[in-house]
């Protein structure tokens, strides 16, 4: 049990090659427009200060991977068709294969900060389109698959059942989303927020199911823009130019840089640890005089100039900051901090600050156990957890059940 981080944006903006570059897969890329059809999934991992510098261990990582003090956590990553200006009217492939993305925390708008394609993905020359018309469209496609999957053919039927009393309208909307990742949480702030608390939704105007649906869409889908192709040389002003226009983050990256930094270090030519500034080559004899070049203009042009490609960096700021997830440590021994096969702090789970440590065992670690539950120990202080503690981030934590030994 992770989180799913969902890729998207329109036709040719580099979706794919940032799943393959973060995955190290080998779906399908090419200048075509809607080159992708059906989704590509993937596992990317976060980055998080890992906890075994601080206990001075050596740990044998087992869901991750720990790599000179960082662990590296599990996601996953869904990578769908590109979308077009009027998807919902049936433009381009439409707006139906939005559906695969109703299980994500996240969407990544991957936006092709060059200017150089339409919005159905066709090559324009340079500098041409204007990418925060690309933002606008794109979060208007999305908005409206939402409103789309909430109102459905029988939506006046629906709002007849309900009543105004806030529970029932809760309920209702939350069974209607069944299949949606999404939180009653989410719904009740959503209504108050758009003022429709206590309002029957029958009565509700199309412009306030609107309000409510984008209201809830952004907490239960936050899109995180993602300046692609910062490669090429007019994306320096070009990503200037949207910061002005655009005052929400905006991560620059280039996910066809990284692509060929992650296969080279795969192929150990070099050195390179995602999300760094630099890389060490290990092997010049195995490289090509301009593949030598180029990895000297990726390390000038782009890890000097933006500190990183930006691939990592959005993983990492999509899952910590955007969807407010921290990394928990369950161990079964709190004096050598590892499991019954002695791993040492072998697993790492993301989970959403706020969450208590017996919905933490129901849902992550198993539901067997949450019937055993009986309660936590902190590893660090050996203190007991009551089943209403609330996690926090890099908590190593024993789970012990009426079955524990
Ligand atoms: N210069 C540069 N080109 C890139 C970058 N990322 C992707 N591309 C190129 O952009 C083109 C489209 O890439 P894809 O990854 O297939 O794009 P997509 O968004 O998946 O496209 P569809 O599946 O058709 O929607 C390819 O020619 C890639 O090589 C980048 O960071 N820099
Ligand atoms: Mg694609």
């Amino acid at each position: 049990m992770t989180i799913t981080i969902g890729i998207i944006g329109k036709p040719s903006s580099g979706k794919t090659t940032f799943l393959n570059a973060a995955c190290l897969t080998h779906a399908k890329v090419s200048e075509i427009p809607f080159t992708t059809i059906k989704p590509n999934k993937g596992v990317a991992y976060v980055k998080n200060k890992c906890v075994c510098k601080e206990l001075d261990v050596t740990d044998n990582p087992q869901n991750s991977i720990c790599i000179d003090g960082t662990r590296f956590i599990p996601i996953n990553l869904i990578d769908v068709a590109g979308l077009v200006p009027d998807a919902h009217k049936g433009k381009g492939l439409g707006n139906r294969f939005l559906n695969d993305l109703i299980k994500t925390d996240v969407l990544l708008h991957i936006v092709d900060i060059t200017g150089s394609l339409d919005k159905s993905g066709k090559l324009v020359s340079m500098g041409q389109n204007d990418p925060y018309e690309d933002i606008l469209f794109l979060e208007e496609e999305i908005n409206l698959w939402f409103k789309e999957i909430l109102e459905r053919e029988d939506w006046t039927k629906f709002t007849k059942t309900i009543t105004t009393e806030r529970r029932k309208v809760v309920e209702a909307f939350y069974d209607r989303l069944s299949g949606v990742k999404i939180t009653k949480h989410q719904i009740i702030l959503s209504l108050k927020d758009t003022n429709l608390d206590g309002k029957n939704p029958s009565t509700w105007s199309d412009n306030e199911l609107l309000e409510f649906v984008k209201t809830l869409r952004r907490k239960s889908k936050p899109i995180l823009i993602l300046a692609n192709k910062i490669d090429k040389e007019i994306s320096e002003d070009k990503l200037r130019e949207l910061k002005n226009n655009y005052a929400d983050p905006i991560i620059p990256c280039s996910a066809l840089a990284e692509h060929f930094l992650r296969k080279y270090h795969d192929d150990k030519v070099i050195k390179y640890i995602p999300g760094s500034d630099n890389f060490e080559i290990i092997d010049d004899n195995k490289l090509k005089s301009e593949e030598l070049e180029m990895l000297k203009k990726i390390k000038e042009k782009i890890l000097n100039k933006y500190g990183s490609t930006g691939i990592q960096n959005s993983l990492d700021y999509a899952s910590f900051t955007i969807a407010n997830q921290i990394c928990v440590y369950p161990v079964s021994d709190i004096n050598s901090y590892s499991d019954n096969k002695n791993n040492v702090l072998p697993d790492a789970f993301l989970v959403e600050k706020g969450t208590l440590l017996k919905d933490f065992v129901r849902e992550k670690i198993h539901s067997e156990l949450a019937d055993n539950f009986m309660f936590g120990i902190d590893a660090r202080t050996k203190k007991r957890l009551g089943e209403n503690y609330e996690l926090k981030d890099k908590d190593i934590i024993r789970i012990v059940t009426s079955k524990s030994k």
